[in-house]
């Protein structure tokens, strides 16, 4: 079977966005190939954090994509900080990566203008991405477009190490997920749903309650007509609306058209809400839940157990080809 491996970073809350948009993408991967998924807490440190709200994220994160239908019995889940032959294979891969190659990625270049005084992490940090990678023999890398060139960056140390000691490591692939609707901002419908918007009013976070997520889609953006009609570019805040929709649903873009065709904005967009509501509701009680007991404890206890028997192997026989043994 072949294997699939998806880092996630601790930063934030997720939205409905990240959820159509990633997340669904991920329950796919878990029917049909084996599945690793990671929180990436040492990647989260390349830029400042507070200890207390980076260990509440990662709890908090684990317990969003299990309650989303991650299933541990399907995916090997664990915790990047615990696992240490992630950071010990990087050091290697980091000498053997030239450093002009590290600065000419584009988030690289982009996150030190954001930060002043960035640590030496922040440069390096993309071959750390490699090693999670490489450790596992991984064919793909489900990753949006700002991380393809990670994963190249990955492809081409994989190759080089691979042609000075001989066949170390599996060359991976990044898979760019082509289905799946873009989600636009509620309030900017111009604008993509993101976790660190400006204007809360036009997120609907997966945590947000009841009676938050109707207040936000009934005030959300639309135009001065009342036709339910999919027409990206002329009404963009209805289109969005029929996305979200035809996302969480099993109609249409048509069906929702015929369906409302008579209909006001006001009676499809409560619609619209009771949708999104009943997809998040029961997602928000396992995420509780999961917060309550100690089965993610569990899960990353045996992710750690397996993981680390697989990466010690590859650690060691990169240490052995390298040289750094008695
Ligand atoms: P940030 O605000 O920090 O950039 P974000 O919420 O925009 O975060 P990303 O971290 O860039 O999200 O993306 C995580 C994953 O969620 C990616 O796979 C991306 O394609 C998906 N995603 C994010 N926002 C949306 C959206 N509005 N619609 C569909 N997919 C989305
Ligand atoms: N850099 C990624 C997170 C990440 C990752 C990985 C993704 C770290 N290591 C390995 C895929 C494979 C991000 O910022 N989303």
């Amino acid at each position: 079977m072949k294997k699939v491996l998806t880092g996630l970073q601790p930063s934030g809350e997720l939205t409905l966005g990240n959820y159509i948009g990633a997340i669904r993408q991920i329950l796919k991967y878990q029917e049909e190939y084996e599945s690793f998924i990671f929180v990436a807490d040492m990647h989260a440190i390349t830029v400042p954090q507070d200890p207390i709200k980076l260990r509440e994220n990662i709890r908090s994160l684990l317990a969003i994509y299990l309650a989303c239908g991650v299933d541990p019995k399907k995916n090997t889940i664990f915790l990047q900080s615990e696992n240490v032959y992630h950071a010990n294979v990087s050091w290697i891969l980091e000498c053997l990566t030239p450093y002009g190659e590290l600065g000419r990625m584009t988030q690289f270049k982009d996150k030190k203008e954001k930060n002043a005084n960035f640590g030496a992490g922040l440069l390096t940090y993309p071959v750390l991405m490699a090693s999670d990678i490489l450790l596992y023999d991984i064919d793909y890398v489900p990753v949006g477009r700002d991380q393809k060139q990670h994963v190249e960056l990955a492809r081409n140390i994989a190759e080089r190490v691979n042609k000075k000691y001989g066949d170390i490591f599996k060359v991976p692939e990044p898979l760019i997920p082509t289905e799946g609707a873009k989600i636009a901002d509620l309030v900017d419908p111009t604008k993509k749903m993101s976790k660190s918007s400006e204007n809360p009013k036009g997120v609907i976070y997966l945590l947000d309650d009841e009676r938050i997520i109707r207040k936000k889609i009934m005030s959300a953006t639309t135009d001065s007509e009342t036709r339910v009609v999919f027409d990206p570019e002329n009404k963009p805040g209805i289109s969005n609306l029929i996305n979200i929709y035809t996302s969480l649903s099993n109609l249409s873009i048509k069906d929702i058209e015929e369906k409302y065709k008579d209909s006001n904005y006001g009676s499809f967009k409560s619609d619209v809400a009771d949708i999104i509501i009943n997809t998040l509701i029961p997602i928000q009680e396992r995420y509780y839940k999961l917060l309550e007991n100690n089965e993610i404890d569990k899960i990353l206890d045996e992710g750690l157990k397996k993981t680390s028997t697989i990466a010690k192997e590859k650690y060691e026989s990169l240490k052995e080809k390298v040289g750094l043994h008695r």
